[in-house]
């Protein structure tokens, strides 16, 4: 068989799919035929095609139809940054997060968390304030947002655009910063606790000439908390491209650097002002520059259509004010359809599959379960539906054949493999006849299988 890069970019995800039908013959993978959307071809090496999307704009008929056939990742644009989720202080708001998550999870797509900490877009409240109370504010903020998307999103921009530009190599001074240099990792470390099975990023722009003292600087810290164990799993590269700013020669250097150190990459902001061929060129270098490194594991590009980006005027997205497909989206779209090396090594695509369990009927309850899986480990949610009684109190019994618990919330848990049983904890005890609950776990190994089955007590 002669080994096409589309053929070699399959045999990842066919190889795990397969390996149980392997033995007597090996036939050959068919080779697809070419993707025709965005999200389609990129999941061909397991990665993903995402977009920033606004709250606003969820109710334009032509913007929902591009984002729910195009792409499979979402981030929220304004929605989840400090000032829009923790209005008050101590005093949360997520309505419009929560429509943008909830749409995105609708339609099967995952989503990236923007941002947790940033010294700019703070709430008025954050921003005369200083010190220890500043430090803990933060923690406060990162803790209860991490926690409340618990299970649901894929990657946080933990910390963003913590480094001054130039050629200084420093920090950026702001209020954060002066409440001492660890506030960072003191941040990912909150977030790690909040959240287990979220990849946490650091994010950041003019990062991406490797050449830069801005790239070598994060690149250092990146280092340094890998060496310390500080949790840090991925490297956003916002890649805000325009004449001044131009796509650099050693734009897949600089991913592989990072990538190198141990964390994943992504392409968290893309876009490039310009028009026709050369935006389309453009466009196709830095998709064929993350086809090229294994653990680059997606590109997400800032907004739909041009009219909708925060530089409408240098038109640096893939699709017109119409909604049309621009010369840069054929190329960006046949870029990932002629692949490139192989897919993410250490993340496979993250499948989410659902189990139903007993039919609650009268005083009983169903457990569904909602999958997280990725090479080493999972994270499963399992939500609770009362009957047409409500319950006191339920337990919960899963199969987990090929894994091993880690780590929990929101139920009690017995045993950490085979079979583990979950009950209730005080506060979700109560659950109303038809409504429903969550708990969830992150483990290692394999989390399939798992066949919840829920018992009133
Ligand atoms: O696109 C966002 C725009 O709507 C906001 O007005 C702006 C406010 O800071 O933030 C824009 O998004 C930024 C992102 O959060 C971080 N990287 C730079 C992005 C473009 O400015």
């Amino acid at each position: 068989m002669k080994l096409t890069a589309k053929s070699v970019a399959l045999i990842p995800i066919i190889a795990t799919v397969a390996t149980a039908a392997i033995g007597a013959t090996l036939i050959a993978p068919p080779v697809a035929n070419a993707a025709t959307t965005l999200a389609a071809a990129a999941q061909q090496s397991g990665r993903y095609f995402g977009t920033a999307v606004a709250a606003s704009r969820l109710s334009d008929s032509t913007y929902a139809g591009i984002l729910n056939r195009e792409f499979d990742m979402v981030t929220a644009e304004n929605e989840m940054k400090m000032d829009a989720t923790e209005p008050n202080q101590n005093q949360f708001s997520y309505g419009n997060a929560d429509r943008i998550v909830n749409q995105a999870r609708s339609q099967g797509k995952r989503i990236r968390g923007h941002a947790l900490a940033w010294h700019s877009q703070q709430p008025g409240w954050m921003q005369n304030m200083s010190g220890t109370a500043l430090r803990n504010a933060m923690l406060n903020h990162v803790t209860q947002v991490a926690t409340y998307y618990r299970g649901k999103i894929y990657a946080w921009d933990v910390v963003n655009e913590a480094f001054a530009d130039g050629s200084s190599g420093a920090r950026r001074d702001s209020n954060l910063q002066r409440t001492g240099n660890d506030w960072i990792e003191a941040a990912f470390r909150a977030a790690r606790t909040a959240d287990p099975g979220a990849k946490l990023c650091y994010n950041d722009y003019n990062t991406d000439d490797w050449s830069h003292a801005k790239t070598q600087a994060v690149y250092r810290m990146v280092q340094d908390f890998k060496s310390r164990g500080v949790p840090i799993d991925c490297v956003g590269l916002q890649s805000h491209f325009n004449s001044q700013s131009p796509v650099p020669s050693n734009y897949q250097t600089t991913l592989q650097n990072f990538a190198n150190l141990g964390v994943d990459v992504q392409i968290t902001e893309l876009d490039i002002e310009g028009s026709g061929s050369t935006q389309a060129q453009n466009y196709q270098r830095v998709t064929q520059a993350c086809l090229a490194v294994a653990r680059c594991t997606g590109i997400t590009v800032w907004g739909i259509r041009d009219t909708d980006s925060w530089r409408a005027s240098g038109t640096p997205l893939l699709f017109d004010g119409s909604g049309n497909k621009k010369a840069a989206y054929n190329s960006t779209l046949d870029a990932l359809n002629a692949g490139g090396g192989p897919g993410p090594t250490t993340t496979t695509t993250t499948t989410t599959t659902t189990t139903t369990s007993n039919d609650p009927g009268t005083g009983g309850c169903s457990a569904t379960v909602s999958l997280n899986q990725w090479n080493e480990g999972f994270v499963a949610t399992i939500k609770v539906t009362a009957g047409s009684t409500a319950l006191r109190g339920w337990t919960v019994s899963t199969t987990l054949s090929n894994g091993t618990v880690t780590g929990s919330w929101s139920a009690t848990r017995s045993g950490n493999s085979g079979t583990v049983n979950w009950t209730n904890v005080d506060y979700n005890a109560n659950v109303p006849a038809g409504g429903s609950t969550e708990f969830g776990f992150q483990g290692s190994g394999n989390g399939s299988g798992l066949n919840p089955s829920c018992t009133a007590r």
